[in-house]
């Protein structure tokens, strides 16, 4: 009787073997990708009015907001400062929601929402008698490109020190309005009282241009430029999270450095 020889595998076969198993492999993990994905989006969003941000995303980006701002906020972390000659004469504008009307700029007050709903209304003369700070830093946009720019205006923590917000200051969060509500942010109390954080009416030592929202808008170095809300109409405090125009298209609220 004749017996069977096994034969050892050719180099040939060897290859086309793990060539199958790795491929198949690779297979399965682009279904699992495309599963895990699909399933993520099943999921609720925990925020509401449409801040679309699933569940395990956010959990992602709220763990970052804790660590960045650890670190950049705990130790008195300050954004990089520049030499006035550094920053550029002409600085590109970006972003123009609430700004496109002209109009509403002329009779400009401020409306402050105080805690218990009052509503007071500040003139720029008022907001330029405060102490007055410069700013030369790198201005970073998420679209990736930055650049130094020249800022002057009223720090936040003065200002909120100068009209006795200390209830307000002590909430969680601070929200920001153009005057016809097209463009809003929210942003952390520790970052608003950050010492870089200025209520801001010059650039380059002149008003602002109204593109790039005169008559007042925030700076917030330690944050992206999502952040400094230009024109300001309203502030407003609260304990829960205000809207974010960006954080609403799923952008990151938190945005820091
Ligand atoms: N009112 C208003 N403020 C805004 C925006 C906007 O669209 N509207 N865009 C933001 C973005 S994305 C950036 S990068 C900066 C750009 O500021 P600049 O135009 O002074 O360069 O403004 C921020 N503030
Ligand atoms: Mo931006």
């Amino acid at each position: 009787m004749k017996k069977k020889i096994k034969q050892p595998l050719t180099i040939e076969q060897k290859i086309r073997t793990r060539r199958i198993l790795s491929f198949s492999v690779f297979i399965v993990f682009i279904f699992a990708g495309i599963a895990g994905w699909r399933y993520l989006y099943t999921l609720p969003s925990n925020l509401p009015e449409g801040q679309n941000t699933r569940v395990p995303l956010r959990k992602v980006l709220d763990g970052n907001e804790k660590v960045f701002s650890m670190l950049t906020l705990s130790n008195n972390h300050l954004a990089k400062t520049f030499p006035k000659e550094k920053a550029v004469k002409k600085p590109r504008v970006n972003g123009m929601y609430g700004l496109r009307n002209d109009a509403d700029t002329t009779n400009w007050q401020l409306h402050l929402v105080k805690a218990n709903g009052d509503t007071i209304t500040i003139t720029l003369d008022s907001i330029k008698a405060l102490p007055k700070t410069e700013i030369v830093f790198d201005f970073k946009c998420i679209e990736g490109w930055s650049q130094v720019t020249h800022w002057s205006g009223v720090r936040f923590s003065d200002f909120v020190k100068h009209y006795g917000l200390g209830k307000e200051g002590a909430m969680n969060y601070v929200g920001l309005i153009t005057p016809d509500k097209q463009y809003y942010v929210g942003i952390d109390m520790p970052s608003a009282l950050h010492p870089q954080t200025l209520l801001c009416y010059e650039m380059n030592g002149e008003p602002l241009p109204v593109k790039q929202g005169y008559p007042l808008r925030l700076i917030i170095p330690t944050k992206y430029g999502i952040k400094s809300l230009k024109r300001i109409g309203t502030i407003c405090f609260s304990n829960q999270r205000p809207k974010d125009y960006w954080a609403e298209q799923g952008y990151d609220y938190y945005s820091g450095l």
